[in-house]
């Protein structure tokens, strides 16, 4: 059986990439951080308790600015692929906490390396870089438009890139970049501005919300849909030789679009309730990101199925379900249609897996 140890397990790539690895028929080890409240909520569903025989899932505590940690995780699981999502991976909260992103964002990933190269666990390696990298480059970007990163958290993300390029030379591991562009779902965090906009619909729907204030309308972003997205990296451990791939579906939208088509599916005028708040506009802005993906379509098979419309109707739909309202539909039809087989490994994970409640010891 594969084993796999995910960092960032909680958050929304590793939720789903995790789901995925045990249907795969992967033993799973996920990172969490200890927290006063409950950082859980994404992957409840596939808990199992360890004392289970048939247990797959394994929880440990850490943080990735614990180096000793780390190489004590490594080398008692032992891995054969490690994901490596942990980040501070909101970039406005970046400029506020700089010195935290980098130790986290960017040192994080060489205390991961050091780890694999000193404990001679030959475990392959995925890093999360990220579209942020390429900042003012110009649209559209691929593996080699040049970085040019526009916050402290992008900067931290190309300290990582390099030094996974780094390994994979100056050691032969097995060391990969997926440079992702924004990939959303309705496990999205609430504070990312697809999430902000759909979760405001739907409780301005419900009678929850009167105005929702944003920052930058005009930047643009290539936004797809994240399940897609763990798959493909997935599929680049499986290669015989590392490489660096680009993921993205090539449509760009402006923050502005995503408004007008996030209020218009659900039947409302976002004029009547979006106001601008200067606080929420980052000191140097990424204007225009568009992905060139002609690379992992041609050497990983990877293409998206969802486009940016059906993306903004599946998140409408599964927020107005999550305050017990009726979906408008589009969104639900939309999953079915295109992911009827993903959708029963979904729920046949989850009917598989007991959820006792998450604990770790
Ligand atoms: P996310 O939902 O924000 O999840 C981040 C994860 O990192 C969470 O599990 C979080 O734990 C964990 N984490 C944060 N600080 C940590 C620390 N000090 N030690 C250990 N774990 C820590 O992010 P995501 O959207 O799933 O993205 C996954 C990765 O891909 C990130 O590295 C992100 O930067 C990168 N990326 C994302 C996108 C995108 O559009 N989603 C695009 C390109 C690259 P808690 O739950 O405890 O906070
Ligand atoms: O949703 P965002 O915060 O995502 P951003 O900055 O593009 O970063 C996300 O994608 C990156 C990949 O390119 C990841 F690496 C990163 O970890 C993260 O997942 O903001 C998108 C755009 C920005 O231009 C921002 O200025 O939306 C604009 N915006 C306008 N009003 C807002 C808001 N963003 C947020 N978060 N909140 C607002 O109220």
């Amino acid at each position: 059986m594969p084993k796999a140890l995910v960092t960032g397990i909680t958050g929304q790539d590793g939720s789903y990439l995790a789901e995925l690895l045990l249907a795969r028929g992967y033993e799973v080890h996920g990172m969490i951080r200890k927290a006063s409240t409950f950082n859980t909520e994404r992957i409840n569903h596939i808990y199992q308790d360890p004392h289970d025989p048939a247990a797959k899932l394994f929880l440990h505590y850490g943080d990735l600015t614990n180096a000793e940690q780390l190489t004590h995780l490594i080398y008692n699981v032992r891995p054969d692929e490690i994901y490596h999502l942990g980040a501070l991976s909101h970039v406005k909260v970046s400029f506020e906490i700089p010195e935290y992103a980098g130790d986290v964002t960017g040192l994080g990933t060489i205390r991961i390396l050091e780890a694999v190269r000193r404990s001679g666990v030959r475990a392959r390696f995925y890093q999360a870089s990220s579209s942020e990298m390429f900042g003012s480059a110009p649209p559209p970007q691929s593996e080699t438009s040049a970085f040019q990163p526009r916050s402290p958290y992008a900067i931290a993300k190309v300290y990582s890139y390099w030094m996974t390029v780094n390994y994979r030379q100056a050691y032969g591991l097995f060391a990969t970049n997926g440079i992702l562009f924004n990939h959303e779902s309705p496990r999205r965090g609430e504070t990312f501005v697809t999430r902000k906009v759909t979760r405001a619909v739907a409780r301005i729907r419900a009678g929850e919300q009167k105005k929702l204030f944003l920052g930058n309308l005009e930047s643009k972003r290539d936004w797809g849909y994240a399940p897609e997205y763990v798959e493909a990296m997935w599929t680049m451990l499986q290669r015989e030789t590392p490489d660096d791939y680009v993921l993205g579906t090539g449509e760009s939208h402006s923050v502005r679009q995503l408004v007008e088509e996030a209020f218009g599916y659900a039947g409302l005028d976002w004029h009547d309730f979006v106001e601008i708040d200067q606080g929420y506009f980052r000191p140097t802005e990424v204007d225009f990101l568009q992905a060139d993906a002609s690379k992992a379509r041609r050497v990983l098979g990877w293409s998206p199925k969802v486009t940016f419309k059906e993306l903004v109707r599946i998140m409408v739909d599964a927020d107005l379900q999550s305050l017990g309202q009726a979906p408008i539909g589009e969104g639900m039809r939309i999953l079915q249609d295109k992911f009827g087989d993903w959708h029963q490994w979904h729920s046949g994970v989850t009917a598989l897996l007991q959820n006792n409640g998450t604990h770790v010891e």
